[in-house]
């Protein structure tokens, strides 16, 4: 994609973290990069050799030495002329050279400045853009991984295929276009219809994947309810290896609602202890027994705990709505106890069944552990994907109606394209990348 503007200025901003470190990075980006080069160093640095040298101000004082970097046009991270000065990390030293360079003429940089440059520039394309964010934000090492197979353009060339399929779809239907309908001959139809087929399957394969992966990005809603003393606090502490929840054995210990962020195999989870269902006069306790209900109805998988010695029982007052599991504790109190079928027998007290618990958990989210590599997709995507397999399953209706036929594959096709930025409003830009940090 082309520059949006020729007028374009020249952007700086502190690259590092705030506070302290060994080394701060001041970088600049834009036409202006040389002027920026002359004041602040002197000259400008060769290009993409490191320059040790004196930064200094516009009154000619050094702030700081350190080493600078010059990446000339089209070279670069944001396909601009870039600057890079790697002085030391502290926040004085740092704020003066960013002032350094805003008096040779740079303007601060707005948050995800650069990498929206990227994109405009054509370095990057719009889902790889948000991977660098994703890259950055990742809670997790299998996030991470994900993350970087985005911004390694692995997300977008699936999305690439996928388009060059409906693209080549388009073509053979705007050919039968051409022809009234008793001329379409079978030879035509059949193809079209089985290459949409062929379509909609590599976009369900493309789609699960994505799901998948969004879990890395939004974590999973997990709720343990069940009646009072089954041992809901203790499975969390169990889970979470650590002692977070009171533990008693006085029925009704738990009355606030506990939240215990949590990874199993990178996916993260937030597990929620509450209080346990029971009819109680307790005011403390009727209010806690309320917020239990409210997670109950805010949980993506709700986890029903029962006693193993108590023999199998059920819990009416779950909703319907969410996935969940049913488990039997303290099977360490009831040898030889069989669950219920699709329930597990667990022990919070000596860790039996809880490996188990954890892969059903996953499973539920929809998560298939140590399969294929996944995409870390946003909601944005996977709406998108949402949208063009609706266009297409639509388009598999309108088989003898071509116009129509044509119609919902363009849709398709449009929606896909959203993904990667080339339909891509002014305005879905602006969401994106103002969350991005300073300096990115
Ligand atoms: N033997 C055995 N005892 C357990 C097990 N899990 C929990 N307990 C005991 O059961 C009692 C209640 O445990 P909690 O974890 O407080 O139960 P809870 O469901 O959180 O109870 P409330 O907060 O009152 O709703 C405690 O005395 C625990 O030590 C288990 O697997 N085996
Ligand atoms: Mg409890």
């Amino acid at each position: 994609m082309p520059s949006d503007d020729l007028t374009r200025d020249t952007i700086a901003a502190i690259a590092t973290p705030a506070g302290r470190g060994g080394i701060g990075v001041v970088r600049v980006s834009g036409p202006g990069v040389p002027r920026v080069a002359a004041a602040v160093l002197g000259k400008l640095p060769q290009p993409r050799l490191a320059m040790f040298g004196s930064f200094r101000d516009r009154q000619g004082e050094t702030i700081d030495e350190g080493l600078a970097l010059y990446f000339p046009a089209p070279h670069s991270y944001t396909g601009e002329a870039v600057l890079e000065l790697q002085g030391h990390g502290g926040p004085v030293v740092m704020q003066a050279l960013l002032s350094a360079c805003v008096d040779a003429g740079a303007r601060i940089a707005e948050p995800g400045e650069f990498t929206r440059r990227a994109f405009l520039e054509g370095k990057i394309d719009l889902a790889q853009a948000e991977a660098v964010a994703d890259l950055i934000d990742a809670a997790s090492r299998e996030a991470a991984r994900s993350a970087l197979r985005s911004l390694s353009g692995e997300f977008s060339a699936a999305i690439g295929a996928l388009r060059a399929r409906l693209v080549e779809l388009r073509a053979v239907t705007e050919a039968m276009l051409d022809f009234p309908e008793e001329e379409v001959d079978a030879l035509h139809r059949e193809d079209a219809a089985a290459r949409l087929a062929e379509t909609r399957d590599a976009l369900g394969e493309v789609l699960a994947k994505s799901r998948q992966g969004s879990l890395l990005r939004a974590g999973i809603h997990v709720v343990l309810a069940g009646r009072p003393n089954v041992g809901k606090s203790s499975l969390l502490n169990r889970l979470a290896g650590e002692e977070r929840a009171i533990v008693t054995p006085i029925p009704g210990t738990t009355r606030d609602a506990l939240r215990e962020p949590m990874l199993i195999e990178g996916v993260p989870i937030v597990m929620v202890d509450t209080a346990g269902l029971r009819e109680s006069r307790d005011e403390i306790e009727r209010l806690g027994i309320q917020r239990t209900r409210q997670e109950l109805e805010r949980a993506d998988l709700v986890i029903a705990v029962f006693e193993a010695n108590r023999g199998t029982d059920a819990l009416q007052d779950l909703p319907a709505a969410s996935a969940r599991i049913d488990i039997y504790n303290k099977i360490d109190l009831a040898p030889g106890f069989a669950p219920p079928a699709e329930a597990l027998a667990v022990s919070a007290r000596t860790g039996a069944g809880l490996e188990a618990l954890r892969q059903r958990i996953l499973e539920a989210a929809g998560w298939s552990a140590g399969g294929e590599p996944v995409f870390l997709a946003r909601e944005r995507h996977l709406r998108a994907l949402e949208r063009a397999a609706a266009h297409l399953a639509a388009a598999a209706g309108e088989t003898p109606r071509w116009e129509f036929f044509a119609e919902e594959l363009r849709l398709a096709h449009a929606a896909l394209g959203s993904i990667t930025g080339e339909f891509s409003a002014d305005d879905l830009l602006g969401e994106i990348f103002k969350r991005f940090c300073i300096g990115k």
